[in-house]
């Protein structure tokens, strides 16, 4: 069966929408599986197996105005053109007072959105990966690299990475000499999710919060189709516990590495059950 190409109950014209999608279906640097420029579609195709109220949190998303633009044309463009492509789109939807929400394609589209935010802003990265590489495969904008460049932009002392359970030891290393907040998931096992949020919360007091989720920080048990999936993850319901934590002050946020063909949809069913769940977290906490 195939539903609509748009995400389910985005049914708001783009001028009156508070909250903005749109899909960057990327898929050049991707250093193990090809294949994450389907996850867009797939992600939208999944979002129709929902009802459109949301029992856990009693919103319905029918009340919220949301807008799905489509994918931004990015499949012909090198690392440097496709990330002035997302920042352009990205600096026009906050200069209307959009909340921007990017379905990827890699994770190597992040630091494009992020630039186009103040730079007193922080980070949020779910991710198994550090990404923390100067440089991979002679591009600095790979997908290895995504959080050294989002700290060219922002004071890498306002950047979280939560779920890491891989990097090399280079990157390790830098992580610790710039003073990099991350929590891996082998501590979070021993410590519990509570007292992970709690200690990030701490960190990241009072700051306004892009939130970027790299879909592989979740156990492959959970999400499988994902270009570089690693074990020993973060359950979906630990996620549940991060959007409630931080929906109040999150800024934007985006979905990556979905990569379709290696499951049998339950990651995309996954990414579009978050994607609801953070648009209905956020509205239940704002004024919009
Ligand atoms: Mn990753």
């Amino acid at each position: 069966m195939v539903f609509p190409n748009y995400f389910a109950d985005a049914e708001s014209g783009f001028d009156e929408a508070d909250f903005v999608i749109f899909g960057v279906p990327y898929d050049k640097t991707s250093s193990f599986r090809h294949g994450v420029d389907k996850g867009p579609r797939e992600i939208r195709q999944s979002s129709w197996n929902f009802e459109t109220f949301d029992l856990r949190t009693g919103v319905d998303l029918k009340d919220i105005k949301l807008h799905d633009y489509g994918n931004l044309d990015v499949k012909n463009l090198n690392t440097k053109e496709m990330l002035e492509r997302v920042g352009d789109f990205t600096c026009k939807l906050l200069a209307k007072n959009k909340f921007p929400i990017a379905i990827g394609g890699e994770h190597s589209i992040t630091p494009g959105i992020v630039k186009a935010y103040p730079n007193d802003i922080a980070v949020l990265s779910l991710d198994a990966h550090m990404d923390l590489r100067e440089q991979y495969e002679n591009d600095v904008n790979n997908h290895a690299c995504v959080t050294r460049r989002i700290a060219d932009h922002i004071d890498i002392k306002n950047i979280a990475v939560i779920g890491v359970r891989s990097a090399e030891k280079k990157e390790f290393e830098y992580a610790q000499k710039a003073g990099l907040f991350f929590i891996d998931t082998f501590s979070i096992n021993k410590r519990g999710i509570s007292e992970t949020i709690k200690e990030t919360k701490k960190y990241l007091t009072d700051k306004k919060i892009y939130f970027t989720l790299d879909i592989d920080v979740v156990d492959p048990a959970y999400a499988p189709g994902t270009s570089t999936p690693e074990p020993f993850g973060l359950d979906p319901f630990d996620i549940l516990e991060f959007i409630d934590a931080f929906s109040s002050q999150l800024i934007g946020f985006d979905i990556v590495e979905v990569c379709p063909a290696y499951d049998h949809g339950e990651t995309s069913i996954l990414a579009a059950k978050l994607i609801r769940s953070i648009v209905g977290a956020i509205w239940n906490k704002s004024s919009l």
